[in-house]
């Protein structure tokens, strides 16, 4: 897929807001700092002008980013989780408003939920992905950061995170914003979702 065109819809904060546009959306999920901005700018590449901020303060973001590519489908920015400093209220707010964006009838079509390579997946990593399969979405795992990886730690990878959500390998993508690694296949990978639509 090329990106010939990438706009900024809008940032929604209530679940059950009306949506910015009609098109399929593709949800994107990950924890707090697992480089899901520098993910999104990546693979809808933007380097000199980012549409994703990087943060630099983790958990900040508490809102549904909507962006319009191709005049073709949405991607949706959620916002991360699992962040310990995170006050019990805010996580309680991320859940009404993730959870209840995610199961909207008129809701995402695929998911691509990110986990970072370096860290063992978590507990909540699991929780999210069992969430998105119940609701029968497509979901592909994005393996964030893979360039900190020395070759031994890559050997296998995709296999490992695989088995250990219960996934098919196919379904996992190592990807890194750094040296641009795995952009075409998630790109790619995410065309197809949709085409099966
Ligand atoms: N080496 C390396 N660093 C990365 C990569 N992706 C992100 N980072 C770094 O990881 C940190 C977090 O990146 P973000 O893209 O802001 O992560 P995020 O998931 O959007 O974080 P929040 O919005 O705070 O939840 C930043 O310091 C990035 O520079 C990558 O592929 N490789
Ligand atoms: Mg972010």
């Amino acid at each position: 897929m090329k990106i010939r065109s990438v706009e900024f819809l809008a940032s929604v904060v209530d679940p059950g807001a009306a949506l910015p546009d009609h098109l399929p959306q593709v949800a994107f999920s990950g924890r707090s700092n697992v480089g899901k901005s520098s993910l999104i700018n990546t693979l809808l590449g933007r380097t000199r002008k980012k549409v994703a901020r990087v943060s630099t303060r983790p958990g900040k973001t508490q809102a549904l980013n909507f962006y319009r590519v191709n005049e073709a489908f949405l991607l949706v920015d959620l916002p991360g989780f699992g962040y310990a400093q995170v006050p019990r209220a805010m996580r309680d707010g991320w859940k009404h408003l993730v959870e209840g964006y995610l199961s909207r009838e008129d809701g995402p079509v695929a998911a691509v939920h990110l986990v970072d390579a370096r860290r063992d997946p978590m507990e909540v990593d699991r929780t999210m992905l069992e969430y998105l399969a119940g609701l029968g979405l497509p979901t592909l795992v994005a393996v964030t950061k893979v360039d900190k990886l020395s070759r031994s730690e890559r050997t296998g990878l995709e296999r490992e995170i695989a088995e250990g959500f219960g996934l098919d390998p196919t379904q996992v993508l190592p990807f890194s914003s750094k040296t641009r690694e795995g952009r075409d296949e998630l790109l790619g990978a995410i065309q197809g979702l949709l085409a099966e639509l």
